[in-house]
């Protein structure tokens, strides 16, 4: 029997070496994880209000488990009233640097827990969804009830219009993109706004109410739970944020960037000036969230 020894050579060793650190800088990237991806949004009730509770908390679950969870903080900030910061594992060694932590691809789900009872939100009762990007910011938007016609629109608030509409319909006749009293809103608009989508006298309106010393004061009837950020254009190409003032506040208190409605009112802002060398603003809308 021959046995035979192979060589020792030196481009081997050097090669194993490399493999070595190859596997070494592997390992290190599994830990510390992969940054957290950050889901904000708006978690609203079955009639569309953005909730007013802080009992609530919105809890993400992956494969049976929950791996985040956080309170809703009604009025937050403008457009939100919740933020998940969700780990994840950057997937590079099999062994999750905690066992709650993602995959970068992994299915979840999102809850809402209100007073011990769990709710789905419409938006996760299809398929799924996948996580994949470790570091980034998603808006997901959370609408507790149910939705049996999967149009995105609860039954209860399609009910309610079905009845201020005389009741001779059904819930397929509530199409998101219609416009149920013609006011030039569309029915999933009027939802996310909060006005009357039977009522064409209701709607989403900005006026120029008046003209004060510091500007033009723009009027709007917020709704309890919106916030709303106006914008200004001198050519309706370019648009960026107006800052305005309330009549209710102090005379050296700073300009308002949004307004957070605690209710539901009439709201007069005074324009601020546009800054010094900027273009003045001769059109303007506003913005809901
Ligand atoms: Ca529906
Ligand atoms: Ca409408």
């Amino acid at each position: 029997m021959n046995l035979r020894t192979a060589p020792r050579r030196p481009g081997l060793i050097r090669f194993a070496g490399w493999l070595a650190s190859l596997y070494a800088s592997g390992a290190l990237l599994a830990f510390p994880p992969a940054p957290h991806h950050l889901v904000f949004g708006v978690v609203r009730d079955e009639l569309g209000n953005p909730l007013n509770s802080s009992s609530a908390e919105v809890l993400l679950e992956a494969v049976g488990t929950v791996a985040a969870r956080t309170t809703v903080i009604p009025g937050m900030e403008p457009g939100a009233n919740y933020r998940l910061a969700i780990p994840l594992d950057s997937g590079v060694t099999p062994d999750l640097y905690r066992p709650t932590a993602l995959r970068p691809i992994v299915p979840f789900r999102m809850h809402v827990r209100i007073a011990g009872a769990s709710y789905l939100p419409i938006e996760m009762t299809g398929a799924a969804n996948l996580w994949t990007r470790p570091g980034a910011i998603s808006r997901v938007d959370l609408t507790l009830g149910v939705d049996s016609d999967g149009d995105g629109l609860p039954d209860a608030w399609e009910q309610a219009l079905i009845q201020m509409l005389g009741g001779e319909i059904a819930l397929a006749d509530i199409r998101p993109a219609d416009d149920a009293d013609g006011d030039g809103i569309s029915n999933l608009d009027e939802y996310l706004a909060g006005t009357y989508a039977f009522d064409p006298a209701d709607g989403f309106v900005l006026d120029i109410a008046a003209m004060s010393d510091r500007g033009p004061v723009l009027e709007f009837m917020a709704i309890r739970g919106r916030s709303y950020v106006i914008h200004g254009s001198e050519d309706m190409i370019t648009w960026t944020p107006v800052p305005f003032f309330l009549p209710t506040d102090a005379s050296d208190a700073p300009a308002r960037q949004g307004y957070p409605a605690g209710e539901t009112r009439l709201i007069r802002a005074a324009a601020a000036s546009p800054e010094t060398g900027a273009p003045a603003w001769r059109f303007f809308k506003l913005e809901v969230r």
